[in-house]
């Protein structure tokens, strides 16, 4: 079975004014349109692949056939960060989770405050194109990291359970150079249910 677009949960203009409408057209239509087709256009050369869900290729890219490894770790991994991307932001997001994932930020990095503060500074770190997380260890500890490109936490046996797109395209529009700016804004997007929904999964 081909992979598809996921439908956005909102509208483009949903997350202005931190997010505007053109980029978060442009970003879901074309460039995620494009992870998408570039994916399939590789998976179609090995049919026996499509069996294997999108996270099992990349959990072991190395058992991806050789020639289209690098297709599947940039187009399979751009079609999986964003479809998480979408789904952690929302026109009622921001302020600050609670519950489990509230503790699990505390134990790890101390406060909210020092949490934030790390992830916007690594994802604003991240020379060139790629996205900062927020990831889940397989004893539920949490930590912050970078990718570069299309790479995603789970490649090195991590849960991404947030992500910011840091690509020029994901802000470019708006923010043109500013990324800082661009990272601040998104924190008043964040839709901390389904975070804490991807921390309890
Ligand atoms: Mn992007």
């Amino acid at each position: 079975m081909a992979f598809t677009l996921p439908k956005l949960p909102y509208d483009f203009n949903a997350l202005e004014p931190h997010i505007d409408a053109r980029t978060m057209e442009i970003h879901h239509d074309k460039h995620h349109q494009a992870y998408v087709n570039n994916l399939n256009t590789a998976i179609q050369k090995h049919p026996e692949l499509e069996k294997k869900s999108l996270e099992d290729l990349l959990k072991d890219l190395s058992g991806v056939p050789e020639d289209i490894r690098a297709a599947v770790r940039n187009n399979g991994g751009g079609h999986f960060n964003h479809s998480l991307f979408w789904e952690i932001m929302s026109p009622k997001g921001g302020g600050e989770p609670s519950g489990k994932l509230a503790d699990a930020i505390k134990k790890a990095f101390g406060d909210f405050a020092a949490f934030k503060e790390k992830l916007s500074t690594t994802a604003v770190g991240q020379f060139g194109s790629g996205w900062g997380w927020l990831c889940k260890d397989k004893s539920g500890g949490l930590s912050v990291v970078s990718t570069p490109n299309q790479d995603n936490p789970i490649s090195n046996g991590l849960t991404a359970i947030l992500g910011v797109d840091v690509w020029e395209h994901a802000y470019y529009l708006n923010y043109q150079n500013r990324r800082p700016d661009y990272v601040a804004a998104w924190w008043n997007v964040i839709n901390w249910e389904e975070v804490a929904k991807r921390f309890a999964g």
